[in-house]
């Protein structure tokens, strides 16, 4: 009688707390809220049903809630996922019976066990503990409760916990897991021995990773799958190309033999066998295919991800997989890079984002648990080394390397999740590495307690033969046969590469969507003229809003200004002239896509490529609705990153020769945030692995008085970088020539990267306009020439960019005629004869001066000074001091150097350095003296 009392008494109160929680979840005492959170969760609600199963102990049911919420959040941490340790590790106090109120004598007693899931109402505690250990703490530790989704979290829930999380692979997935697992350590063994003590960085250790992505290949087709785009580092990258891209062994033993032939570098320097990207089609068991690009791959690790990014991009876009769910990215990862690399997070904030969504990537993670000679406990002060991965709520599988079934399963179960919710997943494919960083170090230098353990290992391949054979999976013969196969195929090859002519590394020509193009730079001029009649259909949308659409005042005075002055043939602005180039890009049928920071109006408003309703906040992009025929114009304000939305910008470009990719910066000194794409990637990936890029990148740059952050892109770096005809480097000054040049990188047979100094204060300097003839009848000048007549001319003053204005105001005021100001636009490829045509008109002159606004150890003095002198010029200097910082801090002090130099170039005998107010110059003049 009394238990019925309390029965009804605790149904009561449970009522009334669920009513309450159900409008305020906060009103409640916290076990309650975790009890009514954790019963929604599987999905049951209170039922009348559910309340008459729960039993009377109200202590020993909200234990339960409790012990299984935690179990989900923090079973990870007692799961047995390092091989290096022989046993899980011990029991947690939070995951302890007592913490939750209860005890073993309760394991007998029944329990409402229907929030969690396969389990449909009254059960024992013990089996439901027994059910929580196996599902969160075996072999697999999972991370999910950080994600908010609760439809996310039911999704992994209703497929892990009615199987308890374990792997039900049938036994044609044993014998493939079984398979590629001997390819993988036979693959390393084979090289071990028939090349001794060459770099391979050996996947030893981890061999696991390959049954996952063979899992992953095989599963992709059925989820709809045709691509997938790699991205991964060093470690066992030469195991993925041979045995899982299947790039040919004979290939790769010839990369081995490294036999030099002069022809090898025709195609360009090339790259160490372990950064060289390949691609191909595979085909799986049922059938299927799969294309598999494994991105080339420098050494900066972890910078490729964001390259993968927007390769994947880009094709989902050619492909027109709007869902995101024919392409994929996965990125494999080093422990000790995940952990420490910076760009790791900046690509993970990319996921969401309309600009740079990819539909999710999957991630693994390599983890050997060190990283060179470096331990995690000085590598990393989070728990795990994919924490990172937490703050886009990716879930989390750390996987015991020595499972290959769990880390199958794992593989096809992170799939089937990226493919329902379009989201980043990560498996942390906890592993060790046999040898040490390369195969020539000694690791137990040292790691020896670590490398003690490694030594006595097993191979997993062998384990796992033996766990096989035992439960009658296998015979011994069969896994036998397996090796003989492989190793046969081995030998083969390497007779096949010992007996042949050694074959020079052959790049990959330019197939697919680059096939029309060639790699060789020629200065021909092209035709970028547009019809009168295109000009003014793009003018004609500056100011066509749609009905209704609440235009801001200012906006609506620029856009009608854009379109009169070029239905007027006028002069026309910076902000217009590059309006017409994309416009006029995206009618000829070339998405344009530009992104950066700010990017859709400028950092300093001279764009304006959306405009906002001021009623409700809705976009309107003119470009974007120039014609049904046009391809798109996107322009996205990206993340406050510069290495990641580069690196992405870049690798779009890669796969999308067809599309004008532009990235910009806010200023150009921030460049240097993504130094490691530029040198990596945009300026000697061609050389490297043959593969070239269009991509534009705009870089605000003039000293103006804004100090020494915002004055100078360091063009200085870009054009030490220039060589083989591998970018261009460009500083224009005239909107004409920034649209040409723009139209220009769609028009030619090839691709090069447009590196451009952009303009902030010629936006809007009234001289810095172009007729719009120029723009309509025009082309590209890589030099532009003075007008003074050429026999009065006894100084050239070759220079570049906005200090054009400066010198030709103060010319002007001077009136001379006898000093002619000659504008270098394109520095590289280094336009020699245009140069040499143009100077020789200059029959009389006697002084050859080049002027830069930067200082002395910057801008272009070192670029130019040489190759002028060559051709016979030996030019003399005039610009700012040597100079450890780029620009003067004081606007006043900026001032004077600035009329200084003007000075200097127009009038005073060169070579002129100029100093700061009250700097000193004694060391300007011996560097005058050693640089003449
Ligand atoms: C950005 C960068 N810094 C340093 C290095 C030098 N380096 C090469 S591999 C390596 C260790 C990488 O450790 P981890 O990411 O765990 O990969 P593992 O070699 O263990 O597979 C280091 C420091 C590099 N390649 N890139
Ligand atoms: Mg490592």
């Amino acid at each position: 009688m009394a238990a019925a009392i309390a029965d009804s008494l605790n149904r009561d109160l449970m009522d009334d707390a669920y009513a309450q929680w159900q409008s305020s979840p906060s009103s409640v005492d916290p076990t309650w809220q975790a009890f009514f959170a954790g019963v929604e969760f599987a999905g049951n609600g209170i039922s009348s049903k559910t309340q008459q199963a729960i039993p009377g102990d109200l202590r020993l049911q909200t234990g339960v809630v409790r012990l299984v919420s935690w179990y989900r959040q923090a079973g990870h941490l007692q799961a047995h996922i390092d091989p290096l340790e022989p046993n899980p590790p011990p029991p947690l106090a939070l995951l302890s019976l007592e913490t939750y109120g209860l005890s073993e004598a309760d394991l007998d007693k029944t329990v409402d066990g229907s929030m969690y899931f396969g389990t449909n109402g009254p059960m024992k505690l013990g089996a439901l503990v027994s059910a929580l250990k196996e599902t969160y703490c075996t072999k697999v530790g999972i991370e999910y409760m950080h994600i908010d989704s609760l439809e996310k979290r039911g999704w992994l829930a209703e497929r892990l916990e009615p199987t308890h999380n374990r792997p039900t692979l049938d036994l044609k997935q044993k014998y493939r897991t079984l398979m590629t697992l001997h390819w993988a350590a036979h693959f390393e063994n084979y090289l071990h021995t028939k090349y001794v003590g060459q770099k391979r960085f050996s996947l030893e250790g981890a061999e696991t990773l390959l049954p996952m992505l063979d899992a992953i290949v095989e599963k992709s087709p059925s989820l709809g799958i045709k691509e997938i785009v790699i991205g991964m580092a060093h470690r066992g990258r030469l195991n993925v190309l041979a045995n899982t891209l299947h790039k040919p062994f004979e290939k790769i033993f010839n990369e081995f033999e490294d036999l030099y032939l002069p022809e090898s570098t025709k195609d360009g320097d090339g790259d160490v066998k372990y950064h060289m990207g390949f691609s191909a089609d595979v085909a799986t068991t049922d059938g299927g295919s799969v294309h598999l690009s494994l991105s080339p791959n420098p050494s900066h690790l972890e910078i490729v991800n964001p390259v993968v990014e927007g390769r994947v991009r880009a094709k989902q876009r050619v492909h027109k997989d709007l869902e995101r769910s024919m392409g994929l990215p996965l990125i494999i990862h080093g422990d000790a890079a995940m952990a420490g690399q910076g760009v790791v997070a900046e690509t993970f904030n990319l996921a969401n984002l309309p600009g740079y969504r990819t539909g999710g990537t999957v991630h693994i993670v390599i983890n050997n648990q060190i990283g060179f000679t470096t331990s995690p406990r000085d590598a990393r002060s989070t728990q795990y080394c994919t924490d990172i991965a937490k703050f886009i709520q990716a879930p989390i599988f750390h996987v015991n390397g020595e499972d290959p079934e769990a880390a199958v399963h794992i593989s096809r179960l992170a799939l089937e999740y990226r493919q329902q919710f379009k989201s980043d997943v990560v498996i942390d494919l906890v592993c060790y590495r046999k040898y040490g960083h390369n195969e020539g170090d000694e690791p137990s230098f040292t790691q020896p307690m670590e490398y003690r353990k490694i030594k006595a290992k097993k191979p997993v391949q062998q384990v796992y033969t033996e766990q096989l054979v035992a439960e009658g999976s296998i015979k011994p013969e069969e896994a036998q046969a397996i090796v003989a196969e492989f190793r046969q195929q081995l030998d083969n090859a390497l007779k096949d590469v010992k007996e042949h002519a050694p074959q020079p590394k052959k790049m990959e020509g330019y197939a697919g969507r680059w096939e029309t193009l060639n790699k060789e730079y020629n200065h021909t001029p092209v035709d970028t003229r547009i019809p009168e009649a295109t000009a003014d259909k793009i003018a004609d949308q500056f100011a066509n809003v749609p009905e209704g659409f609440q235009l801001h005042p200012t906006i609506r005075k620029i856009a009608e200004k854009r379109r009169d002055d070029v239905r007027g043939r006028k002069p026309l602005d910076w902000g217009t002239a590059e309006a017409l180039a994309f416009g006029s890009v995206a009618l000829d049928g070339h998405l344009v896509r530009l992104s950066g920071q700010d990017s859709r109006r400028g950092t300093f408003a001279h764009r304006h490529s959306f405009y906002y309703d001021q009623e409700t906040g809705k976009s309107f992009c003119p470009l974007a609705n120039l014609s049904p025929d046009q391809a798109p114009f996107d322009a996205y304000d990206s993340s406050l990153s510069e290495a990641a939305v580069l690196g992405f910008e870049y690798g779009y470009s890669l796969d999308d020769p067809s599309a004008l990719v532009l990235w910009e910066a806010q200023f150009g000194d921030f460049t240097n945030g993504a130094q490691v794409v530029i040198d990596q990637f945009i300026t000697s990936g061609e050389s490297k692995w043959n593969r070239s890029s269009g991509i534009v990148l705009l870089l605000p740059h003039g000293y103006e008085g804004q100090g020494p952050e915002h004055s100078s892109a360091r063009p200085e770096r870009f054009l030490q970088a220039c060589a083989e005809d591998n970018i261009h480097v460009c500083n224009f000054t005239t909107p004409a020539n920034y649209f040409h040049a723009l139209r220009r990188q769609m028009k030619r047979n090839f691709r090069k990267p447009l590196i451009v100094m952009t303009p902030k204060s010629l936006l809007r300097h009234p001289q810095a306009v172009s007729p719009t003839a120029a723009l309509l009848n025009g082309r590209f000048q890589e030099v532009i020439d003075d007008m003074v007549p050429p026999d009065s001319v006894r100084r050239v003053v070759l220079c570049s960019g906005k200090v054009y204005y400066d010198l030709a105001a103060r010319r002007t005021e001077l009136q001379r005629t006898d000093v002619a100001l000659v504008r270098l636009e394109q520095f590289y490829p280094w336009p020699e004869e245009v140069i040499r045509t143009m100077f020789a008109r200059y029959r009389r002159a006697t002084e050859w001066i080049w002027v830069q606004e930067e200082s002395h150890n910057m801008g272009g003095w070192f670029f130019v000074e040489p190759r002028l002198r060559m051709m016979g010029f030996p030019v003399e200097f005039v610009g700012r001091d040597p100079s450890a910082s780029p620009a003067a801090g004081s606007h006043h002090v900026h001032n004077h150097e600035q009329k200084e130099l003007v000075e200097a170039a127009l009038t005073r005998p060169a070579p002129h350095y100029v100093a700061g107010v009250g700097k000193k110059t004694s060391s300007v003049v011996s560097a005058s003296a050693t640089t003449r």
